[in-house]
Order: structure tokens, then C-alpha cells, then sequence
């Protein structure tokens, strides 16, 4: 018999006596309504059918379940809900056994632990991932998981919101049995006429031992309270979660899931949800830029880096671990070494951390070849260049590719801020020329800006993006412009936080302000962190083309004139004393500050944390709606994804243009017109912004469309 339900998004299938329910709602089986209402009928199709003896659940395709549908979060709910399916599924008279292959996550993990036995495939990946989503399990995950394996590893699984193997499951007591034949669905059917042949027990999660030994599982949940707050920074979920496990252990079974219910439904109504999935779903829209839906991408089997220092290291060793072979370029033997032991010095890094061994070193560094003739870059199907930031140095590399690089190699500029187009022009490929601006260390971070030039090939910006899924990068394709879609955008928030400086705050006050907000560090940490000589370059290129009229603090040029760069020199806007990378006020720099706003003619005023916020997020979200008005970003979502993975902006704020979303354009246009009066010049409002405010939109609307 096969019968299908609810719009064919489960079949159900009767061998034997036993009816294997498959889920099959692509791409990753989420329970959206349809396909609860299928489990739910099919569930009850096994109860009143006298033929059927037991029940496999299984999900077709690679994965069992991705969980709860995600696009529903947020709309009217339509029932039957995720959690009266498992109660139902876990009454059911009849055994249940759930069979998982590939990801069971979240509501896809609580679909299996409503059931009765559970088998898994070697390959599965179970987690209750929801904290992510800034949830809790509201599927009855938090009431079962302790009663199944005990509150400690249950709550390690929902605050880290961490995968398991199907191994660790096993020895952690989350599944029954893992598949050993490589054919889950044969395995599945002979378990469930295994537990009917013994006549094993209808076995029900809500009736497990896991929280039996009531003193042990207390000090369990008392020992995580007193951390989670700590180190949640500012999540609202996971003390939700912890509140929810307290009830599981305080209260009946039924009690305590209406508990979880009406903490799910704290956590689903928060904006930190609504950032959270924001966030979810633009990192996987970024992916879909134009070019790859209509170019193949071209292969990458040879990559070639110009340049060993920071950055051509980094993003050497963001190849090899992808396990490309690497040929680096440097002008001569010594310059050469000292970008091996570049390299080196990361992978000696992690195996002093024991993180690796020195034969997987070894093995890595024969991927590694070096020299000083460009010429053995012939065979590269891609070369990076990442040499000084200077246009001409830069024109004489490409010219030196353009010689040596066979027809159809990429040739690719790690430039942060140069025209690119400017760089293609001297050469006779320009169709093979595109920016990849790595963010430093480029080995960690995840941002990976493709960065598109006028008369590039559609198939090489596909190539770039494939690239980013090899190194396990974030691409967000951004167009030429200074400084291109972050770091654009930071000089503009960068600056506000200067006049502020100068205008009365303390850049310790300003970087306490931007770490309450949920950044790791503030502006000026990170300015002492990345080196101050850097900004300190930039601005005496930039000095003259600069606007004459514009305000131009000059604090940070005091700072850099005494040599104080940050951490490596020991001082800059903070002392380092002995070497420490936590650093202390400074009143030398205090003392430089006030002297500056007295040369300047400016009175020092105070202002609160939460002007100094709006001032921040008002300029950062003004020059993101300048930058994706002009077409620099495909869309506001691609601006909050580059802001989230290469500039700290907190996750759970979805990004600056979800956060002005949330914040209202009409509030935010108001605050820029309000500064506007002090310094109309740098308060321009985006004309993308107030079009957006006349017409009653937000920035939500603009995402739809690339
Ligand atoms: C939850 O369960 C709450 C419950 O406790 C309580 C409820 C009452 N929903 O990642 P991929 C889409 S919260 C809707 O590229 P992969 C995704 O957007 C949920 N859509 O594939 C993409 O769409 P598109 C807890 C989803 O093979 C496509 O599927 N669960 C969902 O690399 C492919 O995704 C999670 O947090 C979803 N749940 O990885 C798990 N999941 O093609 C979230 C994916 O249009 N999901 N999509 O861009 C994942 O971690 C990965 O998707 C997974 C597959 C590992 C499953």
C-alpha cells in the first residue's frame, strides 16, 4: 500500500505490518505545515489501521529533518503546532522508530526523541541548534533531552547548539543504535520487527531516568546559570533555555512543556530572533549571486599568492588548509623566507595548542612551493596578489601575470581600497581580473568580498564564489569603489566616532558604548589592535583630495606622530603594559584629547551611551544605504552580511540594515537630520533612505530583488 498525505509531502508505505512514514519535503524535510499535518495523519492512519503493528519514521533524501520551517517564524501560526505532533507521536500505542540519515536538527531531533527507539546513519548530525535562531527547543526538546541523557550534556547540546556524530550520540544515550550496513531504511524496518518479535515495550522519552538523580542534575543546571549569563553576551535565549530545564526537573512532564511553550514564544516574539534568522538566511542568499546562475564556474586546481607578508600568508594558508597546492612570489630569497615562516609560524601556532600534529604540518607545507621568478606561476589556474598598496606597484605585478599566466588564469587583487578597474587597464586580459579582499587574519576570517571589476567575465566572479565554498568563506560580491562595501562603511561610522571623541566623549566611553551593544571590542580597541599606522597611511593619501570643508579630527594623528600604534607599540589610544593585550586608559591620551579640542575651538560636552549608539549606528546605516543606492551592494542584506563577518557587528542585531529596520527609517532619517544641524556636510542623508521613508518601505523590501 502507498498512500500520500497532505499535499504528498509525506508518503507512508505498509511492509510487513509496519508503516514507514517518509517525510519528504525538500530541501531539508523542515516541518512546515504541510508536513506536520502529513505526520500528524499518518501517525494517526498507524493507530487506527489494525494492520499496522509499528512505525518507522524516516526523512527522504539526504538529510531526516532540518527542523522546524524557519519562514514560518513570525507568521500567524497554523496548526497542528510542532509539539502537539511529538506528544501525539510519542502516545502512539504502537512502537515508533525513528530512522535518521544526515542532519536531525532542532525540531527534526525533537521529532526523534517523541519517538520510541531511534537508529542513525554514521553520517547523521543531530543538535539542537535553535539558540543560534535565538530559540529555545519548543518542541518538547527541553523536557525530553534531560529526561533522555541527563540536564548537563543536554544543556551543553542546546547553549552550544553543537552537532553530534551519530557515535556521540550513541555514547551520550541520544540514539538507540547506529547503522552499520550503509542501508538505513532496510536497518530502520528490521529494528522495528526486531522490538515487535521481542515484544519490547511502547517506550516513551517523557517516562526517562535522565533527571532521576535529582541532586546531580541541580548542581548540573546551578553550575551553568552562573556561566551562561557571562558568556551569552547579551543573548536572550540561552537563560530561556536554562529556565526551561529547571522546569523540566521541577515539574511534571505535561507542566513543564507548557513551560517550554511560553518560553519559545518569549524567544520567537524577540528582536534577537528576527536578527538571528535575518542572519541565517542572508549568509545563504550572499551565495546567489547573478554570475553564478549563469556562468560555470571555471576550475581551480593551482593557486599562485604575490607577495608573503600578512596577508599573503594568511591567505596562503586559507589555501592550503582547503588542500590547494601554493606557489608563493616574492621579490627575493629573504623576503621569500620570511613568508614561509609566515606561514609556518600559524600551523606552529596550532600545534603548541595540539590542534595539529607536526606530520600534518609537514604534509601541508609540501603543498607549499616558493620562488622568485614569476615565471613559475605558468601552470596557476588563479593568482592572488597581495603586495603593498600602492597602484603602481600593483600596475607592475599584473603586468608581470600578464606575461607569464597561461590563457584563462584567474589573476586576482587583494586590494582593500584600489581601483580595480585601474589595475585591469594596463593589461590585455581585464575580462580575468577581479578583487578578492580577504579580511586579516585571512586564514579566520570569514568575509571574502568578490570584488567586481567593469569588464570581468561572468564566469570568473562565479569562480570567486566557488572559491569562497572551498575555503569555507562568506562572499558577498561587492562593486569598485574606495574601500568597497566594509571598509567603505567604516570609515564613515569611524569618523562619527572621532567627532564624538573630540566632541566630549572618551574613546573609552565610545568603546564600552560599542561593546555593550554586542560588538567584541570598540572602535579604538580595534584601532590599537589592527596597528594605527594603517589608518594613519590612509589618511595622508586621502589628505589631499580630502573635502577642505569637511571636520577632520586630528587626535589620531596626534597618537600616531608619537609613534603610538596600538598594541604592538605597547601604546596607543590604551596602555599595554608588559606586553598585555587587554589594555588601560591612558591620561597622556586623555591629556592629548583635551589639548586637541581646545586647538580645535570645540567645547567638550558630555554625551550618554545611547547618543553615542544612534550617532554610530546612524552613520553606519546612512553610508550602507549610500552603498547599496549606488549599486556598490546587491542588496541591504549583502551590507549586513559583510558588516557580521568582517567587522564584529553583533549577529543577533541581523546586521545595521535589519537593525534600522527594526529601529524604524523614520526614526533613524529623524536622528540624521537632527545631527545634520551641527555638520550638514558628513550628515548627508542617503537619498536611497529617504526614498525609502517617503514611500512608507524599509530596507526588507530591497532584499527580495537581486
Ligand atoms: C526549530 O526547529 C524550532 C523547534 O525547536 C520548535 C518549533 C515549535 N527551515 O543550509 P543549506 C533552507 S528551529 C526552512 O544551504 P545544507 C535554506 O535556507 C530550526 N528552510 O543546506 C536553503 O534554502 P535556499 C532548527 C531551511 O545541505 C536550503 O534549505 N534547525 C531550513 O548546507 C538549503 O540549506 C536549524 O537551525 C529550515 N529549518 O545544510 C537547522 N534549513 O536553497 C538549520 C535549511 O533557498 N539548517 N533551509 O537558500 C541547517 O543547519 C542546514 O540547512 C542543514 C542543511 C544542515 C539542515
Amino acid at each position: 500500500m502507498i498512500s500520500e498525505l497532505s499535499d504528498a509531502v509525506v508518503r507512508t508505505e505498509l511492509c510487513g505490518g509496519i508503516l514507514v512514514v517518509t517525510l519528504d519535503n525538500p530541501p531539508v524535510n523542515a516541518l512546515g505545515v504541510h508536513a506536520r499535518r502529513g505526520l500528524l495523519a499518518a501517525i494517526e492512519t498507524a493507530a487506527a489501521d489494525p494492520t499496522v503493528r509499528a512505525v518507522v519514521l524516516t526523512g527522504a533524501g539526504r538529510n531526516f529533518i532540518g527542523g522546524a520551517d524557519i519562514r514560518e517564524f513570525g507568521k500567524p501560526p497554523l496548526s497542528p503546532s510542532l509539539p502537539e505532533v511529538c506528544n501525539r507521536i510519542e502516545a502512539s500505542n504502537k512502537p515508533v522508530v525513528a530512522a535518521i540519515q544526515g542532519a536531525a536538527l532542532g525540531g527534526g531531533l525533537e521529532v526523534a526523541l517523541a519517538a520510541h527507539y531511534r537508529i542513525a546513519a554514521v553520517g547523521a548530525k543531530l543538535g539542537l541548534p535553535e539558540v543560534q535562531l535565538g530559540l529555545l527547543p519548543g518542541a518538547g526538546g527541553t523536557q525530553r533531552t534531560p529526561r533522555l541523557i541527563g540536564a548537563k550534556h543536554a544543556l551543553d547540546l542546546m547553549l552550544s547548539g553543537r552537532h553530534v556524530g551519530a557515535a556521540e550520540a550513541r555514547e551520550l544515550g541520544l540514539i538507540d543504535r547506529v547503522s552499520q550496513s550503509g542501508d538505513l531504511a532496510a536497518e530502520g524496518l528490521a529494528y522495528a520487527q526486531e522490538l515487535l518479535a521481542a515484544h519490547a515495550p511502547v517506550r516513551r522519552t517523557r517516562d526517562a531516568s535522565g533527571l532521576a538523580d535529582r541532586a546531580a542534575s541541580r548542581a548540573a543546571i546551578d553550575a551553568v546559570r552562573a556561566e551562561v549569563s557571562r558568556a551569552s553576551r547579551g543573548l536572550f535565549s540561552p537563560l530561556k533555555i536554562l529556565d526551561a530545564v529547571q522546569a523540566a526537573l521541577d515539574q511534571p512532564f505535561d507542566d513543564g512543556l507548557r513551560v517550554e511553550r511560553d518560553l519559545f514564544m518569549q524567544c520567537l516574539d524577540s528582536p534577537q530572533r528576527a536578527g538571528l534568522v535575518h542572519a541565517f538566511f542572508s549568509e545563504r542568499e550572499v551565495l546567489k549571486a547573478p554570475e553564478t546562475r549563469t556562468a560555470k564556474p571555471r576550475s581551480i586546481a593551482r593557486v599562485g599568492v604575490v607577495g608573503g607578508g600578512t596577508m599573503g600568508a594568511g591567505i596562503a594558508v586559507a589555501l592550503l588548509d582547503a588542500g590547494l597546492p601554493v606557489t608563493m612570489i616574492e621579490r627575493d630569497e629573504a623576503s621569500l623566507a620570511r613568508g614561509r615562516a609566515h606561514i609556518e609560524k600559524v600551523y606552529d601556532g596550532l600545534i603548541g595548542k595540539g590542534r595539529m600534529t607536526s606530520e600534518a604540518k609537514a604534509a601541508v607545507m609540501k603543498r607549499w612551493s616558493g620562488s622568485t621568478a614569476y615565471d613559475e606561476l605558468a601552470a596557476a589556474d588563479l593568482v592572488i596578489e597581495a603586495v603593498f598598496e600602492d597602484m603602481a606597484v600593483k600596475q607592475a605585478v599584473f603586468a608581470e601575470l600578464d606575461r607569464v599566466c597561461k590563457p584563462g588564469a584567474i589573476l586576482a587583487t587583494n586590494t582593500s581600497y584600489l581601483d580595480i578597474d585601474a589595475i585591469a587597464v594596463g593589461i590585455s586580459r581585464p575580462a580575468d581580473v577581479i578583487g578578492l579582499h580577504f579580511f586579516s587574519p585571512a586564514n579566520i576570517m570569514k568575509l571574502l568580498e568578490v570584488v567586481v571589476p567593469r569588464q570581468v567575465s561572468a564566469d570568473v566572479v562565479a569562480t570567486a564564489f566557488e572559491l569562497a565554498k572551498v575555503l569555507g568563506k562568506v562572499p558577498v560580491r561587492a562593486g569598485v569603489c574606495d574601500g568597497f562595501i566594509g571598509n567603505r562603511i567604516l570609515a564613515v561610522y569611524r569618523t562619527a566616532a572621532d567627532h564624538m571623541m573630540e566632541g566630549g566623549a572618551s574613546p573609552y566611553q565610545i568603546d564600552r558604548a560599542v561593546r555593550e551593544f554586542g560588538y567584541p571590542m570598540g572602535p579604538f580597541q580595534m584601532s590599537d589592535l589592527a596597528g594605527g599606522d594603517i589608518g594613519w597611511a590612509t589618511r595622508k593619501r586621502r589628505a589631499a583630495t580630502r573635502d577642505p570643508r569637511a571636520r577632520y579630527v586630528q587626535i589620531p594623528d596626534r597618537l600616531c606622530e608619537r609613534g603610538w600604534f596600538g598594541q604592538k607599540t605597547g601604546r596607543g589610544y590604551y596602555l599595554y603594559t608588559d606586553g598585555q593585550r587587554t589594555g588601560t586608559p591612558d591620561p597622556d591620551v586623555e591629556a592629548i584629547i583635551d589639548a586637541e579640542r581646545l586647538r580645535a575651538g570645540v567645547t567638550p560636552r558630555s554625551f550618554t551611551d545611547e547618543e553615542i549608539m544612534r550617532r554610530y549606528m546612524a552613520a553606519m546605516i546612512n553610508e550602507g544605504a549610500n552603498v547599496v543606492h549606488e549599486g556598490i551592494a546587491l542588496r541591504p542584506l549583502d551590507v549586513d552580511v559583510t558588516l557580521l563577518y568582517g567587522y564584529g557587528f553583533p549577529r543577533y542585531r541581523g546586521g545595521p540594515m535589519k537593525y534600522a529596520d527594526q529601529a524604524g527609517l523614520t526614526t533613524v532619517l529623524a536622528d540624521i537630520r537632527r545631527f545634520a544641524q551641527e555638520d550638514p556636510l558628513f550628515w548627508q542623508p542617503s537619498p536611497l533612505l529617504v526614498d525609502l521613508v517617503e514611500r512608507g518601505a524599509d530596507f526588507a523590501s530591497l532584499n527580495q530583488s537581486a
